[in-house]
């Protein structure tokens, strides 16, 4: 909810991407005035990801790591008044949090290297309120270097949030010294632990001791990030990934990953384009519709801006004992999966260590219990030998591809053709309750309305059906059997392109 305190801000960046065969293709573009809505959606069409914002969705699911103080004071926030002596984790494990990632399929961590309170998880050269003045390990540990090091063991990315906010820090309030101080943290954390893939900011901000409310200079801290980590995407108060708008675990039905920017952001990043970074004022990110075509008639400029599903396995972000029979359940985090990573966002799962620094066998349990449902719905796709028509394709996409397991190889209607029909002759009559649809976002984002039928009785019967695409769409409808299938893509925005689909049957209880 902190996110809303005060106006969201973001960067945008030039890139162009390297697809070949294709035009050559942004995450942004610029709108003329006075265009009809008819081109402004096929613009909207093909405006692509950035190649760090392809990797980052790829990831799907990843954990937050919530640790500090506030851990040994049962507290969800703190002051900044706690003495560094409090941070003392009996059997700190990071190698634990990463077994435990990585089993469950997340591919990387996030860790609170500094959270409102201003302790700092490593030891910072610019402040004493850190791990090097607490008891652990006498004062010579650093969790930064252990996770990251873990992760790296683990085949994991890793992640960084670094609270702006900070209610310790006394330059805080005084605006360019603590802008240089926080740029010094910055430089430390992705300097000193390897890569670094994401940078995930809050938007909270407060008055300082002076009495000041510190303005943050969120473009001097993009362009060090750039510069130190450019393979890195700066999250929420940031230009690359955007949040969701709830902490609930569940995403938009229809997510849309173009958005609208305002006149104001348009010529910003014109003005600012020769730099890879612009600064601009976006909307609220809580509204139900962001990238609806009624949207994108105002729009002055269209930009790539990926939703972000952060929850927490528990109702605090931070562990407390008395939460431990309120760990949200297996059946729980499947129906967030579905609602979040199944409409075109990526999770990202909060997994708070205990007073031992170690993710706790509650959160363990219902996390593993997760993947398990998970693994036996997905492990087999029922139209992989399928035979596979489309009534319209474009050279060298052909609809074969739809099942080939290959998300980069893709099926597209011919250009100019924007809705299409595409039947799946099932190898034998299956049953499933499950159905996965995948575009091909490199080529853009364009499927707006599709239905699918199961051939029976002769006829075809409606059994599920959906709006926006994206990355990846998940579905559920109650169990169907047949041998033949229709996806119906009713409205594109331009020529649709589908990278896989799946059809898959969950486990019986
Ligand atoms: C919020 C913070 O105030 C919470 O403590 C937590 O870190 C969450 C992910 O972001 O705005």
């Amino acid at each position: 909810m902190i996110k809303n305190l005060i106006p969201a801000a973001a960067v945008f960046v030039l890139i162009v991407s390297a697809y070949p065969q294709q035009q050559r293709k942004t995450n942004f573009v610029a709108i003329s005035p006075n265009v009809s809505i008819n081109s402004i959606v096929r613009k909207a069409a093909n405006v692509v990801p950035s190649p760090r914002q392809l990797a980052w969705q790829k990831m799907e699911f990843t954990a937050f790591v919530h640790f500090t103080v506030n851990t040994f004071t049962d507290k969800e926030w703190g002051d900044g008044t706690e003495p560094e002596s409090v941070f003392n984790p009996s059997a700190f494990d990071a190698r634990q949090w990463a077994r435990v990632c990585k089993s469950a399929g997340m591919k990387q961590i996030i860790v609170t290297a500094k959270h409102h309170d201003g302790f700092c998880l490593w030891p910072s050269k610019y402040t004493e309120h850190s791990v090097k003045n607490s008891p652990w390990r006498n004062g010579k540990g650093d969790v930064l270097k252990d996770v990251s090091e873990a992760c790296r063991e683990y085949g994991l990315k890793f992640g960084v949030y670094l609270s702006p906010w900070d209610r310790h820090e006394p330059t805080y309030g005084d605006s360019p010294k603590y802008n240089a101080y926080f740029r010094n943290q910055l430089t430390e954390l992705l300097t000193n632990y390897g890569e670094v893939d994401e940078v995930w900011f809050d938007g909270a901000c407060g008055e300082g001791p002076n009495g000041k409310r510190q303005v943050y200079d969120f473009e001097s801290y993009y362009k060090l990030i750039r510069k130190l980590q450019p393979q890195a995407v700066i999250a929420i108060m940031g230009p690359d990934v955007r949040w969701v708008g709830t902490e609930s675990g569940y995403g938009r039905k229809t997510e849309w990953s173009v958005l609208p920017v305002s006149q104001q952001a348009r010529d910003k990043i014109a003005a600012d384009s020769q730099n890879d970074i612009a600064f601009l004022p976006l909307g609220d990110m809580t509204n139900e519709d962001l990238g609806s075509r009624d949207k994108l008639a105002k729009a002055s400029a269209l930009v790539w801006y990926p939703a972000e599903v952060d929850v927490s396995i528990r109702p605090g972000w931070f562990y407390h004992a008395s939460q431990d029979s309120k760990v949200k359940t297996a059946e729980k985090l499947v129906d967030i999966y579905y609602s979040s990573v199944g409409r075109n966002s990526l999770l990202l799962l909060n997994l708070p260590p205990d007073r031992r620094g170690l993710i706790n066998e509650h959160d363990i349990k219902s996390l593993m219990g997760m993947r398990e449902i998970l693994d036996k719905t997905f492990n087999e796709n029922l139209v992989a030998n399928a035979t596979v028509t489309a009534g319209s394709a474009e050279k060298g996409c052909a609809p074969s591809k739809i099942i080939d397991g290959k998300f980069d190889t893709y099926w597209a209607a011919k250009d100019g053709v924007s809705s299409a029909e595409i039947v799946f002759v099932l190898d034998g009559e299956k049953q499933f309750d499950r159905a996965m649809l995948q575009e091909h976002i490199p080529t853009g984002q364009r499927i707006e309305k599709f239905k699918l039928d199961a051939w029976q009785d002769g006829h075809w019967k409606q059994f599920t059906e959906g709006t926006t695409v994206g990355y990846k769409r998940l579905l559920r409808f109650p169990a169907v059997k047949t041998q033949k299938v229709r996806l119906t893509i009713q409205q594109s925005r331009t020529n649709p392109t589908l990278a896989e689909f799946g059809l898959f049957k969950s486990p019986d209880w």
